[in-house]
């Protein structure tokens, strides 16, 4: 039997690794029909939002970025969004990026939709207009390799412009790639996994980690990750980017 005072899960003064048993749903206003996990969010010390969001056939989402932008991505399904009046049906894999000021509706879920967010307060910068909707496509982003080891590919799935605040981009690893170095950077990290497994290490701790399982690590959390197993391991990740270091 198994015993239900086990998890996986951790929650660290610079990190958290967040695994779907511990799972607890929360009532967002406006989101209705759905269940939502809030896995990271400033109450654990963060300075981003990451959801996941289970919609029923009926589910609906409506709502509005005031000082947040928001970015919606299919891990499974598929969902009609309409972000101030452009409509777009999405299915895995494919994203939409919502910048401040827009309204937005997420509706006619196929059934098991999963949803992923990021949401991050917009920092404006002087000379540059707060950037554009964007819907996209994983799929069509290449996947060139990362530090010249054909082991890794990354995909940036939202424009390398200064108006952009943060970066969101797909890591996949062959199994037995890893990471080329120990990274100590000031940005910050939201994660999920999905596909494969492997073992993170998260300020010199190590975790194993697979498809479902989400991350957390903050500014300077030293991290390190590789891929186990027979499948390719995947995660999409958000990052804090192109802004003065106060
Ligand atoms: O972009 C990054 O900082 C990325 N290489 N970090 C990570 O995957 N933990
Ligand atoms: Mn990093």
């Amino acid at each position: 039997m198994e015993i239900s005072a086990l998890t996986r899960s951790v929650v660290k003064r610079n990190h958290a690794v967040i695994s779907p048993d511990g799972y607890i749903n929360s009532r967002v206003p406006g989101w209705d029909n759905c269940t939502v996990n809030v896995i990271i969010n400033e109450q654990m010390g963060a300075n981003l939002c990451q959801t996941v969001i289970t919609l029923k056939e009926t589910g609906n989402l409506v709502g509005s970025t005031i000082a947040s932008q928001l970015f919606f991505y299919v891990i499974e399904g598929g969902c009609t969004a309409t972000v101030s009046g452009e409509e777009k049906r999405l299915t895995k894999g494919q994203f939409v990026y919502i910048p401040i000021g827009n309204t937005y509706q997420i509706e006619k879920p196929e059934a098991g939709t999963q949803l992923l967010t990021f949401h991050k307060v917009y920092e404006t910068l002087d000379g540059y207009a707060v950037p554009p909707i964007l819907f996209g496509d994983a799929a069509h982003v290449a996947g060139p390799s990362y530090m010249g080891d054909p082991a890794l590919r990354l995909q940036v799935l939202l424009p390398d412009e200064l108006s952009f605040d943060m970066a969101v981009n797909i890591f996949t690893y062959d199994p037995g790639g890893h990471l080329p170095l120990v990274e100590t950077h000031i940005m910050e990290h939201g994660l999920i996994y999905l596909q494969g497994q492997g073992v993170y290490m998260l300020d010199q701790e190590w975790y194993p980690i697979k498809k479902g399982d989400s991350i957390w690590m903050a500014p300077y959390c030293q991290q390190w990750f590789t891929a186990m197993g027979k499948e390719p391991a995947v995660y999409i990740y958000y990052k804090n980017v192109n802004r003065f270091p106060t």
